[in-house]
Parts: C-alpha cells; structure tokens; sequence
C-alpha cells in the first residue's frame, strides 16, 4: 500500500496542485479516482460522511488523517519533506497571502470558467463566461506583475505558493478559448522553469480520468 493517496481526477486544476507536489518531493503515492462528471460521487452522502464533508476534491490520505483544501495540502506536504517550504514566518505568510488570491481570484475563476465552458450541462451563459473573464484577465495580469519580480513568487526557489498558482495553467489553450501562456509573457517563462522541475508530468498524464467517455 501506498504511503499517500489522493482522491483526484484529471481534469481538476485544484487537486493537480497536490498530485504534482507529491510527485515533485518523490513521495510513495497513489490515486484513488473520483467519479466527479459521470456518477458525481462527490456529492453522495456516504462521500461526505466519510471521504470530505466539503464535497470536494483533493483530499489527501495519509495513514489516519483525511486532508482537504490544496493549500492545507500543499502546507502539509512541504513541512514534512521540508521540499517547496517557504523558508522563515515572513515567506511562509507571503505564500499564504498568494495562495488565498489564487483559490478565490486566479485559480478559482478560471477553473469555474472551464468548467462552465468545457463540461457543464447546459453550458454557462455568455454573460455569466463574460464576467469571469474580465475578473481572469486582471487576476493573470497580478500574477504576470508579480513574476516580473523574479523566477518564482517568492523569489529565486519555487514554493508551495507556486505550486497552487499553477492549478489550471498547463491544461490546453484550446479548453480556455485564449492562451494563458503566449498573453502573459511572464507567466509562460515562469510555466516553463516549472516544468523542469524533476518529477513534472502534466495533469492529463499524472492523474485518471482522462479522456473523459463520449
Ligand atoms: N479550494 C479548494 C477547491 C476544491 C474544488 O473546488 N474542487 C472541485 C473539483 S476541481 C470540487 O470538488 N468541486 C465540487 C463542488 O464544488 O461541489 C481546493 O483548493 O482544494
């Protein structure tokens, strides 16, 4: 049995934030595939009584503890391999601080987006697809500000802040309706570095579920 298991499927940005990290610190770990498009068992009963009472996945398994929420995740991850760990108080808050704006402002608009856009029934309104739109462009636009700076958010080592900021940015252009990473020149070169990082491997290729059934 593997050390961790991670409830996940492949076309989910959040729980790709965890997957990846635990095959970038080289952890002992498997997936344990979730239904979430056809049988939706992330919203039955017995998921929430005994996987995630949030009904949502990632939720990370190690020995008697249940993790959810990628950003407790990734926190947990890196405390115990001491791997992407922002290194003293100040940089353990500035990561926070970056992975709170990206679950509500960059990450959790554009993976709503998707989702609207890609595999609801029935598709999202275009008003609706408009709005987060505008509210995507100006949340990249931080984030390409932001990596200006330097090679990683926090400066010149990848974190755990990086690792959440990334959820969504590898899957393909063509799901978005524009690319990511040939708008925002910043954020292309900073996906690239991230890239080759030992251990990298895309979301469709680390994670079941993909392609989803026709
Ligand atoms: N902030 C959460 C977001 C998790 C999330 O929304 N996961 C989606 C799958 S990609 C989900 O399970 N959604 C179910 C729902 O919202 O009911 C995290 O970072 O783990």
């Amino acid at each position: 049995m593997a050390e961790y298991e991670l409830y996940c499927f492949a076309q989910s940005g959040n729980a790709y934030r965890a997957a990846l990290m635990l095959n970038l610190i080289g952890a002992d770990w498997r997936p344990v595939f979730v239904d979430f498009f056809g049988a939706g068992v992330q919203r039955t009963p017995q998921f929430r009584s005994t996987v995630n009472e949030m009904g949502e996945v990632p939720v990370l398994v190690h020995g008697g503890k249940k993790l959810s929420q990628s950003g407790v995740i990734l926190t947990y991850l890196a405390e115990r391999s001491k791997k992407f760990l922002p290194q003293g108080d100040e940089a353990r808050l500035e990561a926070l601080r970056w992975i709170i704006f990206d679950n509500q402002k960059v990450n959790g608009m554009l993976g709503t987006y998707r989702f609207l856009r890609c595999f609801a029934k029935p598709a999202g309104q275009p008003a609706v697809l408009e709005f987060l739109k505008g509210r995507i462009d100006n949340a990249l636009g931080i984030l390409d500000k932001r990596l200006a700076k330097g090679p990683y958010l926090l400066g010149a080592a990848p974190t755990i802040a990086d690792l959440s900021l990334l959820a969504y940015l590898y899957y393909p252009a063509d799901e978005f309706g524009f690319d990511i990473a040939a708008e925002h020149g910043n954020i292309g070169a900073w996906l690239g570095r991230l890239k080759k990082l030992p251990g990298w491997v895309h979301p469709y290729d680390l994670m079941p579920g993909h392609p989803l059934p026709t």
